[in-house]
């Protein structure tokens, strides 16, 4: 019995379940191959931020959240901490609560908490990450129910079968959503709002527009994590699909672009070059770049207008007293 068995035979005494483990990471990585492929052949070069988070680009991220310049995890945090009563007031207790991108499940501890839900169902792409913060929960809530599911939340998704009629909830906690274009984010909150049905809700977590230069100060950290986890995409080609990156050909560059309202993040290729990726060559020239992400930041009124184009009233809005992050409470209308 592989150690894998072996641990999810033991998580499953606890009240535990995990879907699609096995199969999900074969698929991934053939979608990996082929999104990587495409996004490299386009004239403007581009790869999915979904792709950061291996493990190292996981351990990257989390070393990013408590950087002094970024502030959007502390802020959450205490928006969170601040609030919990009133935001469990809003949920209502022993709902189901579904999660998606839950890889570290700081928030996630203090909501279970406060809202008792009567099951709890983490979506995360990263499968190891998933299972480490199950584990833990299992540990600290050993009555919970919880399905963990590996699953990429950007493709459709059929919410999973639980018992019960209790409440559905969604939580999307740490701006996520901002990764998404105005267009995708429509979609998804849609999706959503198809899966929590009439009398369900949503807990949204949205980085608000401010300054540019806080903005710019959060992507370009004076220590250089950020750009050592843009990079890590790079790596995690070569390691995984035999790509011949030299990562210090490449120099990260992150900045506010206000027409479009985010946050780009780019590689940028120092001389002319070409790369192989197996039998794939692409060419560099000097300056040009990879696309890695978009961080999309948005007003309140914003945000509210885009939850109504896809079915969802704001009921709630809990800001920090700076006014740089929103977590919305939608609610089906
Ligand atoms: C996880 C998408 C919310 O956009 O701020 C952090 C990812 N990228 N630093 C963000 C990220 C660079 C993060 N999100």
């Amino acid at each position: 019995m592989g150690r894998d068995q072996r641990e999810r035979r033991s998580l499953e005494l606890g009240g535990f379940r995990f879907v699609g483990g096995a199969q999900f990471s074969e698929l991934a990585a053939l979608n990996f191959r082929k999104d990587v492929l495409a996004g490299l052949a386009r004239p403007q070069k581009s790869l999915p931020p979904k792709y950061f988070y291996d493990a190292a680009g996981s351990r990257l991220f989390e070393k990013i959240c408590r950087l002094r310049e970024y502030y959007p995890t502390r802020t959450e945090l205490a928006i969170t901490k601040g609030h919990l009563a009133d935001i469990a007031r809003f949920t209502g207790k022993g709902s189901a609560l579904l999660e998606y991108g839950s890889g570290e499940s700081l928030k996630t501890r203090l909501l279970i908490r406060a809202l008792r839900p009567s099951v709890y169902m983490p979506v995360d792409i990263s499968a190891p990450a998933l299972r480490a913060a199950a584990r833990r929960l299992v540990r600290d809530f050993p009555r919970l129910g919880i399905v963990a599911i590996t699953a990429d939340f950007s493709q459709p998704l059929a919410m999973p079968p639980y018992r019960g009629s209790a409440r559905r909830v969604v939580y999307f906690p740490g701006s996520t959503i901002g990764n998404l274009t105005h267009e995708e984010a429509h979609a998804f909150l849609k999706m959503t709002r198809g899966q929590v049905g009439p009398r369900g809700a949503m807990l949204v977590g949205v980085d608000l527009k401010k300054d540019a230069n806080v903005l710019h100060a959060a992507y370009n950290d004076a220590e250089g994590v950020t750009a050592a986890f843009n990079l890590n995409l790079l790596a995690r080609i070569n390691r995984e699909l035999g790509g011949d990156f030299e990562l210090r050909r490449f120099a990260h560059y992150a900045f506010y672009n206000p027409l479009a309202g985010r946050i780009e993040m780019h590689l940028v290729a120092r001389d002319a070059h070409v790369i192989n990726i197996g039998n794939y060559r692409f060419s560099f020239e000097r300056g040009e770049s990879i696309h890695t992400e978009n961080s999309y930041k948005y007003s309140v009124p914003e945000f509210q207008r885009l939850a109504l184009s896809a079915g969802f009233e704001t009921a709630k809005c809990w800001t920090d007293p700076r006014g740089w992050f929103g977590v919305f409470g939608l609610v089906a209308n």
